[in-house]
């Protein structure tokens, strides 16, 4: 078959049971029948492909870790970081819409919503015949959450939200979207906001040059009267919506490693078919040298996330450790597919490659779910015990 192997340098197959080896090929040849193809159709057009939604959905891609009495997977988190790799192996889009699907919806309504929330939305969310978005991010705060600017007011049985929310993923498609904004009190509360709501509005971003096969858009509220019984009861405070961070933040450091596996696979592959000055280019000293450092340093992320996906499943990931691997993932993901672009020459800055749409679409993973810099910063107040912050 011309489905890929993993590089698997040192062996971590050893280390997985035959339920996550299973589930990576079935997540690996659904993306390679039904997504590869279409992708980059897709990602030219800047489009989100929702003929995938359905599929996903089978493939237990929304709410891997949620129980299955709501519907969710009931995976271990070993067997949602195999996923999220596979996924984005296919396009880092695609699995923006299985994290913020996943973690960033409902994850939060699992965690923190009342049981008649669990009951109305899970299921419909992991079947995908709902579909979320996650806002958090405002035109003038991303980085600093804390500072946002959407409020609630409250109103007998219902609260009146108004403000804004930037950069939304699913945005334009969702027919929910979980609003982070704070009350009265300045406490930040989560909200369930229906498509239909009046004064509810979801206006598309277009011309981004990265994850041009996500449909990115922004939460716009004018006066929205949302009922109270659509408040997640269990949270207030930053550390409601941190704390889906943590769960989004996890799948994308196995995700990136799978966007990096891929843009590898296509650098050895082409390196070794492509001669010039008569030899393979795979024989020339500068080419061999970017193919070991890819290798290197996708093994030694592989087995960071591998561990933390085993602390994960003991319940003893510290948000720090998540933070660690999400950057150093995609830094790692960011430089192979760099590297590997240029071993493609010419032919790398085509569609017919996937490894510049790869590195494209990297530069917004880079920046979601917390920048490099303030995964930096928050290993660094880590260790030091003092906030680079304020
Ligand atoms: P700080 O004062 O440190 O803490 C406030 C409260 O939150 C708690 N907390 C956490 N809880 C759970 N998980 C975490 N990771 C947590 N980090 C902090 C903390 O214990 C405290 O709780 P309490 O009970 O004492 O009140 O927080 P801060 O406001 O100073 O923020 C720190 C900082 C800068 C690290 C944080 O704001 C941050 O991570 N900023 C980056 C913003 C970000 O990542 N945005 C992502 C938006 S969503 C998105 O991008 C989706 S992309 C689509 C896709 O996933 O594919
Ligand atoms: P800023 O916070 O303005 O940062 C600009 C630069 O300043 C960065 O380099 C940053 O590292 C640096 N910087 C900021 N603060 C510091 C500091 N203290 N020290 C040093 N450097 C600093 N958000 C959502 O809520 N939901 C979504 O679904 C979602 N999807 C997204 C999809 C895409 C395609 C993109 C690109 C973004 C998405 N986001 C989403 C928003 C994303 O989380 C933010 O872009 C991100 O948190 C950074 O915020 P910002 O863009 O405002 O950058």
């Amino acid at each position: 078959t011309d489905l890929y192997t993993s590089p698997d340098y040192y062996l971590l197959d050893e280390l997985l049971s035959d339920e996550h080896k299973l589930i990576r090929q079935t997540v690996r040849t659904w993306i390679k029948k039904e997504l590869s193809p279409i992708i980059d159709d897709y990602a030219q057009k800047a489009e989100f492909p929702t003929q995938v939604l359905k599929g996903l959905a089978e493939l237990g891609a929304f709410g891997p870790t949620i129980p299955q009495e709501f519907g969710g997977a009931g995976f271990d988190y070993i067997s949602y970081g195999i996923m999220m790799q596979e996924i984005e192996r296919g396009d880092s889009g695609i699995r923006s819409t299985a994290s913020v699907q996943g973690s960033l919806v409902m994850y939060p309504i699992f965690a923190f919503g009342s049981d008649e929330q669990k009951k109305k939305y899970l299921p419909q969310l992991a079947a995908g015949q709902l579909m979320g978005a996650f806002g958090l991010t405002e035109p003038d705060f991303g980085s600093n959450p804390a500072g946002m600017q959407t409020t609630i007011k409250d109103e007998g049985d219902f609260v009146v939200l108004n403000g804004s929310k930037m950069w939304i993923s699913n945005a334009p498609f969702a027919d929910i979207a979980i609003v982070w904004a704070k009350d009265e009190q300045q406490e930040v509360k989560g909200l369930i906001v229906e498509r239909g709501m009046e004064g509810f509005s979801t206006p598309e971003t277009h011309n981004k040059w990265s994850l041009r096969a996500s449909a990115t858009g922004e939460l716009v509220f004018t006066q929205v009267r949302v009922p109270k019984g659509n408040i997640l009861p269990g949270v207030s405070g930053m550390k409601g919506p941190l704390s889906c961070l943590n769960q989004a933040r996890y799948g994308i450091a196995w995700g990136a490693l799978g966007a990096a596996m891929d843009c590898y696979d296509t650098a050895l592959r082409y390196a070794l078919e492509r001669k010039q000055f008569d030899r393979p280019i795979a024989g020339f000293q500068l080419q061999q040298k970017k193919l070991a450092e890819m290798i290197t340093e996708i093994t030694k992320a592989q087995l960071m996330v591998w561990r933390l996906g085993v602390l994960k499943n003991e319940n003893r990931a510290t948000p720090s450790q998540i933070s660690m691997a999400k950057r150093n993932s995609v830094e790692t993901a960011l430089n192979v597919a760099r590297d590997a672009r240029q071993i493609l020459g010419a032919m790398g800055i085509t569609g017919e490659y996937s490894v510049m749409r790869h590195m494209m679409n990297l530069e917004s993973v880079v920046t979601y779910e917390g920048t490099h810099d303030i995964h930096l910063l928050i290993t660094g107040q880590d260790i030091t015990g003092i906030s680079a912050f304020t």
